[in-house]
This record gives C-alpha cells, structure tokens and sequence, in this order.
C-alpha cells in the first residue's frame, strides 16, 4: 500500500460525492422505509465550527451512513439559525452588516462540515434569516393569531440593559442573568407579544410519554412546565372596622350547592371583596393563620381605599418592582407588609386572620394570592417566625419532628378532617369546598405564555398592521413575507429600530389605509428555530412552509441530536409548533421528535470548559489539517460515550490516527489462498454483532473499541482473507468514510460503498465457544471450569487461583508453579 495520506484521499471524496450527487435525498420515500436524521440547527458564529459541533454532526453522519447500508432512505440536512441576538451582537462589535457577517460566518461552516465529510443533502440548506424561509416563520405567526394562540398584554417583562430587549423566561439563567451577555435582568412594565403555550400545558406533559428522550430531559420538561394539582379557595376580606357585621352577613352565605352552576357564589364572593388564593394543601386550611397577597399585583391595588396603612404599603410595592422574580424567590431574609384596615376571614372556621404582602408570593403564578400555613410550608413559617405570626399544626407527621413539617401525615385540629391521611384529607376538604361555594379544584402550571416581540434588529419583522386608532390587523397572507429592511441603524436603543427605517413603513399608508403602520418589533430568533425540521423537507415551497405529501413521508424526525441546554426552550417551542400544526389539520402526528438523544460538552485538555480564557480550545478544522477528517471523526466517537462530558486528548488523537493507519497498511496482508481460521472467523461475526448493536444504542466508542480488537488480531496473522478484511472495512465506514472508500476501491469496486448492505453476522458463529479446563493442585484433579475457548494463558491461571475449591486446597500456601496446557489444564504445585 502507498501511504496513508488523508488530506488527498478526503478532498478526493468530497468532491466525488458532491458531483456525483451521493447524499442527495432519495425521491421515492415512504414513511416505512424512510429515516430522518436531524443535527440541532447550529448558530453560525463568527469564530466557526467548534469540537462540539463536530460531535454531534459526526454522530449523526454515523447513523445516517449506517442506515443508508440498512437500505433506509435518508434525509439529513443542515442548516443555520441565522436570525438572532448573538448575530447582531457580533455584527455591533465588528460594525459590519449583520447580514454580511452571517453570510460569511455560514460559508466559513459549510466549507468546515463539508471538511469533515458529513453525508448531508446541500440542496436542501436553509437560513432562517433568508425571505424564502422568515415568511414561513411569518405565516406561523399569523396562524397562531388567527387561532387565538398570539396576543399583546402588557406587564413585567424580562429586560437586558445591555442588550436592549425584551427576554423570554427561557433566556435568563439560574443567577437572574441574560444567558447571552450575563447582565442582571432587570423588571419592565411593557406591552409585548406573548404566544399562548399555557394552552397546550397539559398536552405538553401528557404526550411526553409518546417519546424517547433522556429520563432527565422528560423531567426536566416535565417540571418547567410544572403541574400542580390544588385548589381554588375563597377568603372573604373585610375592612376591620366591619368585621363584626360581615360574620353576621357570613351566614347568609347561599348555602349547600342546590344547581349545577356557582353563579350566586360568584356573585356572593364579588359582593364581598373575596380574594381566591391557589393551594396545592387544601387539606391544611384549618391552620392557615395569615394571608399574602403578591405587592405587584392588581388584589393589593383594589384593597387601596380600605388600607390606613397605604404609604408604607406603596413604599413596599415599589421596592419590590426592582427586585428580579428569581431574587424573590431565592432564600433570602423574609420581608413584607401587614395591610392594615383589612382582614381576611377563614373559610372552614370563621376566624379572623391578618393580610400581608410580601414578595415571596409572585403575582403571576396560581392567583397572586396565598393563604399562609406556617406550620406545614417552609416560607410561611420563616416568615411567622419574622413576624410572629400564630402557627398551628393541622398534620400529624407519622414521627414527631422539630419545626415546619411539610410532609403527608394525618389531619388533626382540623375538625371534620381529623384523623384522615392527608390524601383523604385533601378529597374530603375539596369536595366540602365545592359544595359550600367555596372553593374549586385546580390544576395549576408553572409553564408562562411565551414572549415573543423583541426591540431589536436582526429577526423577522412581526407581520401586524396598527391602523389610525391602533387596532391590530394581521398582514395579508398574500403580501409575506414582510421584508426585513436595510435602512437600519441596527444599533441597539432599546426602541425598535424599524420604527426609523424609512423603506420599513414605505407604501404601508397607501397599500392598508391612512395612519396605518407596521409593527415594529422583530420575532425571537427561537421563533424560526421551532420549525426548521419542516422546512427541510421541502426548502423551495412558495406555496407552503412544505407540501402535506413531504410532511406524510419524512416526519416525525427519527433521531435528533442537539445539546441538553435547549429542554426547556426549543424543545419544548418545537412541540408547540407541532401540536398547532396538528390541531390545524395540516399534520398527522402531534410530537416533532420521536428519539433524541443529547451530545456531551467535549472538554479542554485542562479538564476545563473550553475557552478563549483557559487557553484550551480546540478548533476542529486544526485537527483535520493535522491528522484528517477521518481521524477527527472517529477520535471524537472514541473519546468516550456520547452523552459525557470529556476532555480532550492529543494523544488519543494520534492513537486513533494510528489505528486508521494499521488498517490502511492491512490492505498488504490480503491473500485469498487459505481459508480464515475458525478463531478468525468467530471473531469477524462477533465484532459485526458488536459494532451493529453499538451503533444502533449510539455507543460509538466501544464500537470502535471492537474494531480494534479485530484489527489486533488480523495483524497477528500471516494472510487476511479479502472478504475478512471487506468485512472491517464496511463496518468502520460510518466512522471514517474517505479511509474506507479509498480502499473500497482499491480492493476493486466499481461502486462506491455508502450504499453497500451492511455486513450480517451468523449468531451461532458469533457465539464465545466455551471449553472446560481442568486443574489440578499436586497432581490431582481438584475442580473443573467452564472458559471461553480463546481464553489468554493469563486469565486461565488467574480464573483456576480464583476458584473457592482450589482456594481451599491451596490452604493458604503461595503456588511455587503453575503450568497451562492450552485449552485443557491449568497445572498447580505448592
Ligand atoms: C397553602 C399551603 C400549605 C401550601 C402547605 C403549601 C403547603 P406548587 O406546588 O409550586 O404549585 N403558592 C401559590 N401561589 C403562589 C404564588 N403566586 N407565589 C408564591 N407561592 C404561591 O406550589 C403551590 C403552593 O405554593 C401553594 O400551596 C401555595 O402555598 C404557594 F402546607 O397553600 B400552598
């Protein structure tokens, strides 16, 4: 064999795969034989393709070759996420065109995936911030208004000073920071477009069981989206120089439920100023001994006139308005309030207990409102204990504990509940609070709408229309997509910078009416990337974002590979898109993903997150300078399995790089004239088994691991026989696909191998044929062991002094010799 000389090889391949069209996505699929591979669409940043990137491009390459072999038709395609902050961000940096630095950052990318020889279809790449692809993101999002699911409402919003915009609750982090720039995300009262994923809340935990994904990733979605079961439960407040009346009037309460609806309740309790606080511990309403209303809320601004204590409590309200919604609710020292002028009245006993505000209750989540057991939830009881509120234990733990118990025991002080386990417990108050108009049984979610507007750039522009006196009008279908001008200072101001592009508004009054204007706010960039895996399918659709006829053969997605930081955003936005898609008519499957699996952080050689600041990044177009694609690729499979964090390694780059070179010089030890040994030929139909079934669970690195314990073993003999060495050759060609093509060749091909069937083994073959050793101590036969027949000298000696029969005729003595006999008998003299 000539040398091994990747570069050539790899640059040869490409080239022919590109013209002759190899990875074209094949015309006639049907969903039965199809398989659609799926890379999370990647950011095109100006510093390139990273090791990660890689990794995960790499693993799916694997899958889709191996299953082309499988006679699967494939679609595996790559695009850019190309719209968005990071983009505009880097554009303000360098002062170039966001378009003009993306359009370079995505050539720098294709040329670095198309280096590492991924078998993607190029015909079918699409950006999002092309007008071909961002009218469809458009149309979503006017399909989404004209179902019910987009709408504005102003309140608190997530803002980045640094940044200028509005976030999502996804895009700040676990510290309250922008997770793009970690700037602290400050509170903004603000008229944004919120997207109504609350909706689909309950579907969108129900059908995760339809998926396989990670066990932590379904929990983790699992618990952003956050069901609690609880109830509804009404507090009637009263001013406290009423109180006394207010029990007379308390009695004339409408009494037992006599019609199905709660009309004369709802009315009863409006009368009454009742506040409706959400509980997930119904059960414990007997020791509820305060109540909190949320500061920024609408229920303390109602109390106003009964209040005496207004200053402070406005004093309190706006200190709250600083502070972040994840600072409230960090452990911090307690604060808050007492409204006084007011009291609230126990439903279940009459009493009279004080109200608060505090800010560890949050407006937006249950009701904005809370009843306060400090006996059993921990926050009440800190802040009791502060405030020296009365606390009073209504569940009995199974054993007695010190302090707040926050567990399931049995009810107790709580008069018709005494003695029930709190689940009882929980029942018998709900229902009694149904029947006394009291309260209602909920369900509750921590998930919020969506928000989607930002006042920035480089998005889609939101296609609505104000007119003279502000109505919203969607913009006709026909006119989309709403082109993104370029007229723009995209500096960021914290105003939209559309508002100032004089081609923007061009033609908008004449076309639509006098006064009328166009939105100005541009969509959030994870708008374009909840759909993408659709538009692939059928990229150059005028008439729809894909044909019904494409979206029936390729979807759902088989496998898709994407980071684990995405859960709680994209992944779940994806399956929103989905189930309205569905919901619409125009799919026939409600989940996007059907198996997703998350690539680990590849790590610096330090052991440390890679980073300009460390020193230690790894930039893979360096690697493949120096050893290859081929080398780069199977390296990065090797280093250990798929979903751990790892770090780098150069030698264990040149030791894989060693390993394709062994194989590559194997090719010299073809020789045809003797038949493979029985050893060898076991071996083969084991390593095929082992490779099949590795590849399949995505367990990479001990596929290879199993390669190179056949290539160890080839190498021992005289002659390798071509169909052995074929054989090797096949099944490594996901991993290092140039390699192995050079060499299909070279062993005479006229095809080349991407569509070659897939090696099969014979599983009786491949089973480890066993044999029995004796062995014997002094001479005498003292015990018998089942071995595998290939068993080394070395484990035959160590499994014989292992076994308790000769431990015990050994008595303790150290074995002065021991003597095998290949594949008979282990021999031990004391
Ligand atoms: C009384 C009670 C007694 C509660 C008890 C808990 C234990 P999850 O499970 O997270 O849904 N809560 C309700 N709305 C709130 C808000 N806007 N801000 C802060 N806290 C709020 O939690 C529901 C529980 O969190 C509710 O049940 C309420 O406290 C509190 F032994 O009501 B509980």
């Amino acid at each position: 064999m000539r040398n091994y000389d990747p570069k050539k090889i790899e640059q040869k391949w490409q080239k022919y795969w590109e013209k002759s069209e190899t990875f074209k996505t094949p015309a006639k699929a049907v969903r039965s034989d199809k398989y659609y591979i799926l890379p999370q669409l990647p950011y095109p940043s100006g510093s390139g393709l990273h090791v990660g990137h890689a990794e995960g491009y790499t693993a799916c390459d694997i899958f889709a070759r191996y299953k082309r072999m499988r006679g699967k038709k494939v679609l595996q395609v790559i695009g850019w996420d190309s719209f968005g902050l990071p983009a505009e961000n880097y554009a303000i940096k360098t002062n170039v065109h966001p378009r003009i630095s993306t359009d370079k950052a995505v050539d720098t990318f294709r040329a670095q995936i198309k280096a590492l020889g991924i078998s993607v279809d190029w015909d079918r790449e699409v950006g999002s911030h092309n007008p071909d692809y961002y009218k469809w993101t458009q149309w979503f999002f006017l399909l989404f208004y004209k179902r019910g699911l987009a709408y504005r409402k102003k309140q608190a919003v997530n803002w980045c000073g640094s940044c200028k915009t509005v976030l999502a609750n996804e895009q700040v982090t676990n510290a309250g920071k922008c997770e793009r720039c970690d700037t602290v995300v400050a509170q903004r009262e603000m008229e944004q477009w919120y997207i109504k994923i609350t909706d689909y809340a309950d579907r969108l935990i129900k059908d995760l069981d339809k998926v396989d994904w990670p066990v932590e990733t379904i929990k983790r979605q699992r618990d952003w989206i956050g069901r609690s079961e609880g109830a509804d439960v009404s507090f009637d407040v009263v001013s406290v120089q009423n109180v006394e009346n207010d029990k007379v009037e308390q009695a004339k309460r409408p009494n037992k439920r006599s019609d199905k609806t709660s009309e004369a309740m709802d009315q009863f309790h409006q009368a009454r100023q009742s506040i409706t606080v959400f509980t997930t511990r119904p059960d414990t309403l007997f020791g509820a001994t305060y109540m909190v209303l949320a500061p920024e809320g609408d229920l303390v601004q109602k109390l106003k006139d009964k209040i005496t204590n207004w200053k402070e409590v406005e004093q309190y309200i706006n200190e709250t308005k600083l502070k972040t919604e994840l600072d409230r609710q960090m452990d911090r020292e307690k604060t808050g309030v007492e409204l006084k002028g007011v009291k609230a009245i126990n439903p279940v006993n009459g009493k009279e207990i004080p109200v608060w505000t505090a800010d560890y209750v949050i407006a937006t989540y249950g009701t904005g409102a809370i009843m306060c057991v400090p006996a059993h939830d921990e926050r009440d009881w800190e802040f009791a204990k502060k405030f020296n509120l009365p606390i009073i234990p209504v569940v009995k733990p199974a054993e007695e504990t010190e302090g707040v118990f926050t567990g399931e025991g049995v009810a107790n002080n709580s008069e018709f509940l005494d003695g029930l386990p709190t689940k009882e417990a929980i029942a018998k108050m709900n229902g009694w609070l149904e029947e006394n108009y009291l309260g209602k049984r909920k369900i509750q979610y921590k998930l919020r709408d969506w928000s989607v507007s930002r006042q920035r750039f480089w998005g889609a522009p939101i296609p609505m229309l104000y007119d003279e006196k502000n109505g919203l009008h969607p913009v006709p279908e026909e006119d989309l997509p709403v082109l993104l001008p370029n007229d723009v200072d995209f500096k960021p101001t914290g105003e939209s910078p559309l508002n100032y592009s004089k081609s923007f508004n061009k033609g908008v009054e004449k076309k639509y009416g006098q006064g009328w204007k166009r939105e100005p706010d541009t969509l959030d960039t994870f708008m374009c990337s909840s759909w993408y895996y659709f538009r692939y399918l059928d990229p150059k659709n005028d008439k729809a974002f894909a044909s019904p006829e494409a979206l029936k053969t390729w979807m759902p997605v088989d496998f898709y590979i994407g980071g684990p930081e995405h859960v709680n955003g994209h992944l779940l936005y994806s399956r929103f898109f989905t189930k309205v898609l569905f919901d619409a008519g125009l799919i026939d499957f409600d989940e996007p993903f059907l198996l997703h699996r998350h690539q680990g952080l590849i790590l610096g050689e330090d052991n440390r997150k890679m980073s300009k600041r460390w020193n230690n990044v790894i930039n893979p177009t360096d690697v493949i300078e120096e050893y290859g694609a081929d080398t780069t690729r199977a390296y990065e499979m090797f280093m250990g399995p798929l979903e751990a964090d790892k770090p780098w390694d150069t030698n264990g780059v040149r030791g894989v790089r060693r390993f394709l070179e062994r194989v590559w010089f194997l090719a010299d030890k073809i020789g045809d004239k003797t038949p493979s040994s029985e050893k060898i030929t076991r071996l083969i139909h084991q390593t095929v088994k082992k490779v099949t079934e590795d590849v399949e669970a995505l367990r990479f690195n001990t596929a290879i691991a199993k390669m190179m314990e056949l290539l160890n073993e080839l190498s021992k003999e005289e002659e390798v026989s071509k169909s052995d060495y074929e054989k090797l050759i096949l099944l490594l060609s996901p991993f290092a696909p140039h390699m192995c093509e050079e060499l299909w060749q070279a062993l005479g091909h006229k095809e080349n191998l991407a569509f070659e069937p897939w090696p099969v083994f014979d599983p009786a073959l491949a089973l480890n044929k066993e044999i029995t050793l004796a062995v014997q101590v002094n001479g005498k036969l003292r015990d018998t062991l089942t071995v595998p027949a290939d068993i080394s000298e070395e484990s035959a000696k160590k499994l014989a002094l292992q076994s308790e029969k000769i431990q015990k005729w050994l008595d303790g003595k150290e074995p002065k010799k021991i003597i095998y006999v290949t594949g008979k008998l282990v021999s031990i003299v004391t």
